[in-house]
């Protein structure tokens, strides 16, 4: 007898026990299973009548689990069933709907359930038997269902599908019960590498050579994060990165990549970039494309790959399946970790075809990071002298900061060497447990972890990138991450699931020849890394910790000090105002300075932009923006107290800005509360009043046009200048204006 014969004759004895314990449990209620499943079809129906969107929405079931009456049948049920159902049983609901569903999903039904993953059905109602909307309405939900699970299936094909994830999560979750540390034989130490500081030769000279290649490189975003630490509702390359022009990230990315392309890259070519997102992501990031014309990329450029369905959340240490609890007809999904794209770079081709086209280096960076190419030629410079298949861009790191610590690690029988990123929930049990008994700690003299941060900015050699990913499918390790409740290990706080990670690329290079060129450079925080991820109220405590807080306010403020910092390094005049505190969160609020990566994307790019960099001073509280028209737009000398907004016409070129006095009221930060409609100003807990502005146009015909012309500035208004500068006096005459 087969299996499913077998299974199914256990089931009939079942069904007979379910029978007598229904009518016991259910008094008048129910007299049988059937009659019980008619009602519950019956109830099905409304929900679909009721609401006709409600299988659309893929909710007939929590529409139905909402009726008073049948809600408490169906349970009753279905509890009955969980209470006979054995280990690797087939529960009745799935046995008699099998004619439902395709082969396939009845194969890997069987198969799930044989895994252990019987309750996944366990609620399944029995077909009535009988042709009426709302029979189709349940076979409809059961097929959708089924439908996501083939998905997920699919999604984890080359490692087994489905069964395979069980299989897989049943080993790491033992280990994990266990205690037993991933990176047992490893013993970590301090890479070397070298720390690079802007407006210095290192860093010029470094950065030239990377300019010689970043017109060479295709983009990949991974963006199919949930951001669940941030609690945003939409997506977060939607978000806008500042507040002053409101460009969005996935803007920002686009136009910082069309810059390199104009200026750097060989006529006639377009530069790549692939995004990856997930099913939470998918259909936002589809539309913020769309409805922006691609940002102004052409769509040939842009690869859209899926992560899959995600992978199933699971609820114990057997790996049982969690089901969504709002929804019994649909699987609780997680994205699978960011370390799936190098699979998808593989299955696509990607790599291979940016190779064909002439591409030679290959950029990975996340979704909220405003800062993240300025660095760009710098690392690529580096990546270049060194010969690195893999770069990590670093920044100092300060102890058990939420950031991976890049590590060299060596594995005491085999010798074997990796310079890798080690989780920043990893770190500390793997310090104490082999040379460093104080755990994750900062160096007493530096105040910061010795251990570099990795931001998972990545650049790879396209062509060793290929090749170490046709070898492997693209395959990175994975990992489980549960929160326990009990001392035991037993019960899970939530759900939880495999996951990967991009940046553990190392782990599929074979031999001394591929590891050692895997490195990293480093670089202050404060010129390249600056995520959104988290709430405003978690940053709050993190910042109170001493650690980065990682919120909207701040990303939104190190995007204009970065450019500052740059402007400093060169010698322009740009103050500093006092930290200000908003909805609790302290940060450096300006100046403001945007600068469209059209005009200015690199620091070795800033000298030739501001020909005569002690001419240029902008007060501590003044606010700048030069929009992406203005390619060659030069500012020469520039006393800027208040708001300009400088602005070429399509076509314009050779604008000089020189001698040009602003004096205005600028723009000033005003607190929001939370009853603040605008999600992106309630993240921030302010918005900016644009009190007074100038702006100037720079046409084709070679003139300007003004408009906001400065008054003098009203008696009694503070000083915009910081306390270091001293020419506040000024502030009161006339602004005078000399444009070329
Ligand atoms: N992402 C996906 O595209 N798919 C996924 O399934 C998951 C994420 P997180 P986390 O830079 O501060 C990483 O969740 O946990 C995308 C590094 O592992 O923000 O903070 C997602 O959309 C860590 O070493 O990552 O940790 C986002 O763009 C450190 O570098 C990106 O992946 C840390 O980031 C990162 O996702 C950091």
């Amino acid at each position: 007898m087969g299996k499913k014969s077998r299974r199914t004759n256990r089931n009939k004895s079942k069904v007979k026990s379910n029978k007598k314990k229904l009518s016991g449990a259910n008094g008048t209620a129910t007299e049988d299973k059937s009659q019980s499943t008619e009602n519950v079809e019956d109830i099905l129906s409304i929900g679909e009548e009721t609401e006709t969107s409600a299988c659309d929405n893929n909710d007939t079931a929590a529409a139905v689990a909402t009726n008073g009456h049948a809600k408490e049948e169906i349970e009753k049920a279905e509890a009955e069933d969980a209470e006979v159902e054995e280990e690797g049983s087939v529960p009745n609901g799935l046995t008699e709907s099998l004619s439902l569903l395709t082969d396939a999903q009845r194969k890997l039904a069987l198969a799930l359930c044989e895994a252990g993953q019987s309750h996944l059905f366990a609620h399944w109602p029995k077909p009535s038997g009988i042709s009426s909307p709302s029979s189709q309405a349940v076979a409809k939900i059961k097929v959708r269902f089924m439908e996501q699970l083939e998905r997920m299936d699919a999604g984890y094909e080359s490692r087994g599908g489905l069964t395979g994830y069980i299989e897989n999560a049943k080993v790491l979750l033992a280990k994990s019960q266990a205690g037993e540390n991933p990176l047992e034989g490893w013993k970590p130490s301090v890479p070397t590498g070298n720390l690079f500081e802007v407006g210095t030769k290192d860093y010029a000279e470094m950065e030239k050579v990377g300019l010689g290649e970043v017109g060479a490189c295709g983009f990949v975003l991974v963006a199919g994060g949930l951001g669940e630490r941030l609690g945003y509702g939409g997506i977060k390359l939607a978000l806008p990165s500042e507040t002053v022009t409101g460009t969005c990230y996935l803007q920002y990315y686009i136009e910082t990549i069309l810059a390199i392309q104009t200026k750097y890259s060989a006529s006639g070519v377009k530069l790549p970039l692939c995004i990856m997102v997930s099913n939470d992501t998918s259909a936002g990031t589809v539309s913020l494309l769309s409805e922006n014309d691609n940002f102004g990329m052409d769509a040939d450029q842009i690869t859209i790959v899926q992560q899959g369905d995600g992978v199933p959340a699971l609820l114990d240490n057997n790996a049982k399946i969690a089901l969504d609890t709002k929804d019994r007809y649909k699987i609780q999904a997680k994205p699978h970790g960011h370390g799936d794209i190098h699979a998808l770079m593989y299955t696509h081709g990607i790599a291979e075809k940016w190779e064909a086209s002439g591409i030679k280096w290959t950029i990975f960076f996340q979704d909220t990071n405003g800062l993240a190419f300025h660095t760009l030629p710098l690392a690529l410079g580096v990546s270049k002298k060194h010969g690195f298949i893999m770069n990590s861009l670093a920044v100092p790191r300060k102890a058990k900061q939420a950031i991976g610590a890049i590590t060299k690690l060596e594995h005491q029988q085999t010798k074997e060497v990796r310079t890798i990123n080690v989780e920043y929930n990893q770190l500390d049990p793997l310090l104490r447990a082999t040379s460093f008994p104080d755990g994750d700690v900062n160096d007493k003299k530096t105040g910061y972890s010795p251990f570099p941060g990795n931001i998972n900015q990545l650049v790879f050699d396209l062509h060793a990138y290929g090749k170490a990913i046709n070898r492997t499918k693209g395959a990175m390790p994975e990992f489980v991450n549960p929160k326990y409740k009990d001392e035991a290990k037993t019960v899970f706080k939530k759900p939880t699931r495999l996951e990967c990670m991009m940046q553990d690329f190392p782990t599929i290079l074979e031999g001394k020849t591929e590891t050692q060129f895997v490195g990293f450079t480093s670089i202050a925080a404060d010129l390249c890394f600056s995520p959104v991820k988290n709430a405003t109220v978690d940053g709050v405590k993190m910042q109170e910790n001493g650690t980065h807080p990682g919120v909207a306010a701040t990303g939104e403020a190190d995007q204009y000090e970065a450019v500052a910092k740059i402007m400093r390094s060169i010698g322009c005049k740009v103050g500093v105002p006092d930290p200000v505190t908003f909805a609790g969160i302290t940060f450096v609020p300006g100046p403001e300075i945007v600068l469209h990566p059209g005009f200015v994307s690199f620091p070795g790019e800033y000298q030739n932009r501001f020909s005569k960099p002690s001419s240029v001073r902008i007060s501590a509280n003044s606010s700048l923006v030069v929009s992406g028209r203005c390619t060659d737009l030069v500012i020469e000398s520039l006393d800027l107290r208040g708001a300009l907004i400088i602005d070429c016409e399509e076509g314009a070129t050779g604008g000089v800005i020189r001698d040009l006095k602003v004096c205005n009221q600028g723009w000033h930060k005003v607190a929001v509360g939370e009853s603040e409609e605008d999600e992106v100003l309630r993240m921030r807990g302010y918005r900016i009043n644009k009190t007074e502005t100038k702006t100037i146009t720079f046409k084709k015909d070679g003139t300007f046009v003004e408009s906001g012309d400065s008054e003098p500035l009203p008696e009694g208004i503070a000083d915009l200048l910081s306390p270091g500068q001293t020419e506040s006096s000024e502030k009161t005459k006339e602004c005078m204006c000399t444009i070329q």
